[in-house]
């Protein structure tokens, strides 16, 4: 089943779609409203038009299972009434006079979002918005851009009241909950994001309301400038920009709606790894192509933080932070969902690619706008589903290999990968990823290559690997996977072979630890040899 091109290895990308009609399923529960799933626009969808809100009559909450929304009643905001005298108002009031004025330029922006922020004002900066407006646009860009798109989006964000009317639920820890809201509602959300008006989110010291979540007003992004790496922040901001000067532009606004599902699981209800007797899943493994492009109709990896995001709104630039200011609508979930813990992981289903790009860190670009042609599932969700998991960060790369920390990594895929209630029996599209936790967060992209089988394999579904360019990496992987299979090796064997490995190294002092992949091509040997056959390591 080896494939002809040679940067490309194991089944044909081909056949492992055949398993799934056409785009196959989103491994997601459908869209119906329920006590674990919010659906804040009427049902059914219509293609063809922009869902309306639900419920009609909107509902004010301010309470700490919802979001706080900037037009709530109790939203209030000091300001000075008189020389002496302090008061408090309604801080939307004040969002509305801030922005209904003339802004024309970058610095008169500032001004208005500092109008309701005002305890920021010694403290935020807007030094990336202010370069990007003065210095790298052209002036004729930067005037159409505050003459045309700036008005469009405070509408945008002026109409929340009318367009998200129903309380909005946070999505906390150690609890499966699924919100699906329509674009237009995100657009909205994500336009009061942009001109900061979000109540409680400026401080994320610890002990403040929302220090488990990540933030979600922009200015730490508008700030991020006047250094060397400011270069991607700014390519940032244009894909941000052009993300809303293309739903502002749309007449009828964008129609589709998207899902975000967190999904937990108990540190009991895990498979006991040692103990499973399920195959490797079939693989397909390449050094060329990206999983967000070539892996379009599987679910995607996204190799995220904790912090749902990451660095997206600050000096992030890899991974999960380009893939979020390509496609917007994921930073709204930054809005809900409570930092993950080890056995969690986000589903995001529907989400639209606004723009493309090029290079990557330092070097990344935006590089115009992209027309996403995904087609819509029944439910208006475009046919891209994402999962959000969080691989560990290693300060010390060696620790990687303690059972604990195997545990962790192989339990977070399983939770990120495996059959969504509702979807038994139906045949999963395949898992697209790669150096999951191999990048900023410096794990060994071997090890990990193998704990996401494992997981994959325990899911019961295919695996499709980007090695991002690494062909080294690429014949190794997948030189030892053929290896593992030609031999029968299956999930149990595998991970009691981790295990082994685990403890070898534990006992080994530092300057002796075994490569991984020589130290399971020798054991599986030695078992192999023991039950009398003969088998050669392939020579990679
Ligand atoms: N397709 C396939 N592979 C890719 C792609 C892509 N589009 N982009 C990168 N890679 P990294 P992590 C490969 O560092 O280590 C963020 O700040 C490439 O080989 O983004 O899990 C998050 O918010 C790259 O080195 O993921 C977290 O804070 C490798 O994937 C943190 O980084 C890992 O990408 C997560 O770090």
């Amino acid at each position: 089943c080896a494939q002809s091109e040679e940067s490309s290895k194991g089944y044909p990308i081909t056949e492992l779609r055949s398993g799934y009609d056409c785009w196959g399923p989103p491994p997601l529960p459908p869209v119906q409203p329920s006590s674990s799933h919010t659906v804040l626009y009427k049902l059914p969808w219509r293609p063809g038009q922009s869902p309306k809100p639900y419920p009609t009559v909107p509902v004010d909450r301010w309470d700490q299972e919802h979001v706080r929304m900037p037009n709530s009643s109790e939203s209030l905001y000091p300001v000075q009434e008189t020389d002496e005298e302090k008061g408090l108002r309604l801080r939307w009031e004040l969002v509305q006079e801030a922005l209904l004025r003339s802004i024309l330029n970058s610095h008169q922006l500032e001004s208005a979002i500092l109008s309701y922020n005002s305890r920021y004002n010694e403290k935020w900066n807007f030094r990336a918005l202010h370069t990007l407006f003065d210095e790298v646009l052209e002036k004729e860009e930067a005037d159409v851009y505050f003459r045309d798109v700036l008005p469009g989006m405070v509408s945008l964000a002026l109409q929340l009241p009318e367009l998200v009317t129903g309380p909005l639920p946070l999505l906390r820890k150690h609890k499966c909950h699924t919100v699906s809201l329509s674009q237009l509602q995100i657009g909205s959300l994500l336009a009061n994001a942009f001109f900061c008006t979000f109540p409680r989110r400026n401080s994320t010291k610890r002990g403040s309301e929302y220090a488990a979540y990540p933030d979600i007003n922009f200015n730490r992004l508008f700030q991020c400038g006047g250094t060397s790496d400011s270069n991607s922040v700014l390519e940032k901001l244009k894909c941000i920009l052009n993300y809303f000067r293309r739903i502002c532009k749309s007449y009828l606004g964008p129609q589709g709606t998207v899902t975000f599902s967190r999904r937990y699981m108990s540190p009991g209800s895990f498979p006991n790894w040692g103990k499973s007797t399920k195959q490797l899943p079939k693989l397909h493994i390449t050094s060329s192509g990206f999983i967000e492009n070539e892996g379009s109709g599987m679910l995607q990896v996204d190799f995220a933080n904790k912090f749902i995001g990451g660095g997206v709104l600050g000096w992030g630039c890899v991974q999960e932070e380009i893939r979020f200011v390509v496609c917007p609508e994921l930073i709204v979930s930054r809005l809900f969902t409570e930092c993950l813990d080890n056995t969690e992981a986000l589903i995001i289903a529907g989400c639209e690619r606004f723009s493309a790009y090029t290079g990557y860190g330092h070097t990344f670009e935006w590089a115009g706008d992209y027309r996403d042609e995904t087609p819509f599932d029944p439910a208006g969700r475009r046919h891209c589903s994402i999962v959000a998991m969080d691989a560990l960060c290693f300060g010390n790369p060696s620790t990687q290999y303690n059972m604990q920390n195997l545990v962790r990594e192989v339990n977070k895929a399983y939770v990120g990968f495996c059959e969504p209630e509702g979807h038994e029996g139906s045949a999963l599209p395949p898992v697209a990823t790669g150096n999951w936790g191999c990048g900023a967060f410096r794990g060994d992209a071997q090890l990990k290559a193998l704990l996401q089988l494992i997981a994959a394999g325990e899911a019961g579904r295919a695996l499709v690997y980007f090695t991002f360019g690494d062909q080294t990496l690429c014949d190794r992987i997948y030189g030892m996977y053929k290896y593992l299979t030609d031999n029968s090796v299956n999930v149990g064997h595998l991970w009691n072979l981790l295990n082994q490995y685990s403890r070898k190294i534990l006992n080994t002092s530092s300057g002796n630890v075994p490569d991984l992949y020589e130290f399971l091509y020798s054991s599986v040997l030695e078992s192999f040899e023991k039950k009398g056959g003969c088998f050669s390591i392939p020579d990679i």
